[in-house]
């Protein structure tokens, strides 16, 4: 099974050691299409060799190519929130992955509304780790 892991990378890279820890996780059960969202560095590093219309046009034939999207939807990031939209019209399955918490920005309605979107709150990587396990099972 291949899996699109999307975060954010333009929108901010606070919560980069998540996602880095949860595609460590998710790539020891399926093939994780896009690894590089965890990578410590990305932004500095870049993808050099390059140009943004190369990375979307590589991207969106990765999203194509998926059996399901995971999305980490604590950092509001355009980027993710147009590969979610995309996701929904290829008809993928998706789960949006929010960590509960007073001090993080409140999730988009446009997340949180769309029951096409299988939108988990979570309170530590375990349950997260758990609720994506529930979700790969449920696609077998
Ligand atoms: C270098 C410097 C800044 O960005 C880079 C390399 N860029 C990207 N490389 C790979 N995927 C990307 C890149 N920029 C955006 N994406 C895709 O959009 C990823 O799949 C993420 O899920 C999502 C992040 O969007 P933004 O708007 O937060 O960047």
């Amino acid at each position: 099974m291949k899996v699109y892991f999307a975060g954010s990378i333009r929108g901010g890279r606070k919560d980069q050691n998540k996602y880095h820890e949860l595609i460590l996780f998710l790539s020891s059960k399926v093939e994780v299409l896009t690894e590089h969202v965890g990578d410590t560095g990305i932004e500095e590093i870049g993808e050099q060799d390059l140009s943004d219309k190369e990375i979307y046009q590589r991207d969106l034939e990765w999203l194509e190519s998926a059996d399901a999207v995971i999305a980490e939807v604590t950092n509001p990031s355009l980027g993710v929130g147009y590969e979610l939209g995309m996701a929904e019209k290829l008809g993928k399955p998706i789960l949006c992955l929010y960590e509960e918490s007073s001090k993080k920005s409140k999730l988009s309605a446009m997340v949180s509304g769309n029951l096409k979107f299988r939108t988990f709150h979570y309170h530590d990587l375990d349950h997260a780790k758990e609720e994506i396990l529930s979700f790969i099972n449920s696609l077998s």
